[in-house]
């Protein structure tokens, strides 16, 4: 099942045009059979995954397919008091983004509260498992299992380059600490700052910086081709 493709009119109608004929192209049966179930092949290849490191096979995973698989299964976001088509822009953090209403699966910000994300996630989280056994069989013991924070992960060696699961922040894997209000106040502050770099200020900023850059914080922006 395919939620249909859509548009969220933009000052740009060029622009729009060209995102909702990518759009319709992800959400193809097309698209599904010639696209996703080869990929899907390749990556369940145990030669080929024997033959990649842990970062390879996440950045061509992130980059060839599950961006594609976000996008293909979003439906139309909606403003979650007015339920009214919307999408919330890069810097818009405002509270009503917060609620569960808002789930697109189309945007960072609140993709996880789908519950399509979770079997999103699950089929890639199955393919870093395939990955691992395909090691195993190719050459026991060059990868090896250990625990991170409480995360499963994999010692750092030939096959795997970090040896923590999130560059940053450190204390990523837990939220135990009381301070939740005040590290989100501070990363407000920090966003304030960085969305006046896509503001310019004057003709030679904005020749670096275009609307369009300033969009949105979705996983369409990630994959859509180059003009
Ligand atoms: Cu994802």
């Amino acid at each position: 099942m395919i939620p249909p493709a859509y548009t969220i009119p933009s000052d740009n109608e060029e622009a729009d045009l060209e995102d909702l004929k990518f759009l319709k192209f992800l959400k193809s049966q097309d698209y599904f059979n010639n696209v996703m179930m080869r990929l899907e092949r390749i990556f369940k290849n145990k030669t080929f995954l024997a033959s990649l490191t842990l970062g390879a096979l996440g950045n061509l995973l992130e980059f060839e397919i599950h961006n594609q698989m976000h996008v293909r299964w979003s439906s139309i976001p909606r403003d979650p008091k007015s339920g009214e088509p919307a999408d919330r822009k890069l810097f818009d953090f405002d509270d009503k983004w917060d609620d569960p209403k808002y789930d697109s699966l189309g945007d960072f910000y609140s993709s996880h509260v789908n519950p399509l994300f979770w079997r999103l996630h699950g089929w890639i989280d199955d393919r870093i498992e395939e990955w691992f056994n395909a090691h195993e069989a190719r050459h026991p013991r060059e990868v090896e299992r250990y625990e991170y924070q409480g995360v499963k992960w994999f010692k750092p060696g030939r096959w795997v380059q970090v040896s923590k699961l999130f560059y940053w922040p450190e204390h990523h894997p837990h939220l135990h600490n009381n301070n939740d209000k005040e590290e989100i106040d501070v990363m407000l502050k920090v966003l304030e700052i960085l969305s006046r770099l896509f503001t310019p200020q004057t003709a030679a900023e904005a020749r670096f910086i275009t609307q369009r850059d300033s969009g949105s914080m979705s996983f369409m922006h990630d994959i859509k081709p180059d003009k």
